[in-house]
């Protein structure tokens, strides 16, 4: 990743930042219902990660998964509506901020059961090998996955098969309130296991979004190229708590001010300094991401509600059999 790659890599991940905490903001003035995850401070992740791949690539996320569909081409305005419940939201208000899904650009779905989504991209990479194509499947889930028996079938078949599947996991130390060191047998719970299953298993600093970019890019490659699914373990943290109802006071505070130190925006503008990129360059991918959000929030604010005669449309293909033959 050269300066200006950094660069929109740093505008992408400001963008994120600011529709997570517009997510909050917007959830406290009781404009947003249900719940919501935020992915603040796991930007790089998914900004790293889609900077090495191809537009006809699949993802699959989980219900954190804000930064991965906005990554993928989401527009803060298509979530932020979506998460209001609003007619022009990317869902057209039946997803909300858990289900994020954007089949047009390959961000197919977001998924609220824990490790549920890792079969099925085992099943689109599966799908690209059938079709003939060098398509790249990419699973990301949290380090709690990792303990559910979803996450081992899939790893089991896609080396079997040889599939190109990358399992990026999101490992920020929790699930929900638990570490994961607390509940798991080895120190790595995603890459620790590949060895099992005879695939690479890499760690990476998952807040340094040229190190996430490089990573995924080299085991793209590889996966393309026939040599079979990867695992990438992810090293990052969450800002927020699990959840809306979650204060996270289960968290040591000298652990949290170590990750605040460690944040993916003040990293990669170390690294733009380093670069040589001036300072108010930087300051102009900001006050732009600041203005996208601003106005993405107004205009969901501004959006109808769904039409109530639109309640059944697009919840089923069409029910025909043609996808049998
Ligand atoms: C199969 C299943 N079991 C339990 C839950 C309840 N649950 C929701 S999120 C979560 C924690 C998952 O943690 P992790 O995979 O580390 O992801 P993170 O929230 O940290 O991104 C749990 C247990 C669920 N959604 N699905
Ligand atoms: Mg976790």
């Amino acid at each position: 990743m050269d300066a200006a790659g950094l660069l929109t890599a740093y505008e992408r991940m400001a963008v994120i930042r600011r529709t997570e905490k517009a997510a909050h903001d917007l959830f406290l003035q009781g404009l947003v219902k249900g719940t919501t995850h935020l992915a603040a401070g796991q930007e790089a992740v998914a900004v790293g990660a889609s900077a090495a791949l191809r537009p006809d690539d699949y993802v699959f996320a989980t219900y954190r998964g804000h930064h991965h569909a906005l990554a993928r081409g989401a527009t803060p305005q298509e979530c932020l509506a979506e998460l209001m419940s609003r007619a022009t939201g990317l869902c057209k208000a039946k997803g909300g901020s858990m289900h994020l899904t954007k089949a047009a650009t390959g961000m197919l779905g977001s998924y609220a059961i824990v490790g549920s989504h890792l079969p099925m991209a085992v099943g689109a990479a599966w799908s690209a090998r059938l079709r003939g194509t060098d398509q790249l499947a990419v699973a990301f889930f949290g380090d709690g996955a990792t303990n559910i028996g979803a996450f081992h079938e899939s790893l089991n078949l896609a080396a079997v098969w040889k599939l190109p599947v990358l399992f990026v996991c999101e490992n920020n130390l929790y699930m929900e309130y638990t570490p994961i060191a607390d509940v798991t047998a080895v120190p790595r719970p995603a890459a620790d296991r590949a060895p099992a299953y005879g695939i690479p298993g890499e760690v990476v600093d998952g807040n340094d979004v040229m190190a996430v970019e490089e990573a995924v890019e080299r085991l793209a490659r590889r996966a393309r190229g026939g040599d079979g699914p990867a695992v990438l373990e992810a090293a990052t943290y969450r800002h927020f708590g699990h959840s809306r109802a979650d204060p996270a006071a289960y968290r040591p505070a000298e652990e949290v001010e170590r990750w605040l130190a460690h944040d993916p925006l003040d990293l990669a503008r170390g690294r733009l300094a380093e670069l040589g990129v001036a300072e108010a360059t930087v300051a102009e991918a900001d006050d732009r991401a600041r203005a996208v959000v601003e106005r993405a929030v107004e205009a969901a604010k501004a959006a109808p509600p769904p039409e109530p005669r639109e309640a059944l449309a697009d919840v089923w293909a069409d029910g025909g059999a043609a996808w049998r033959t």
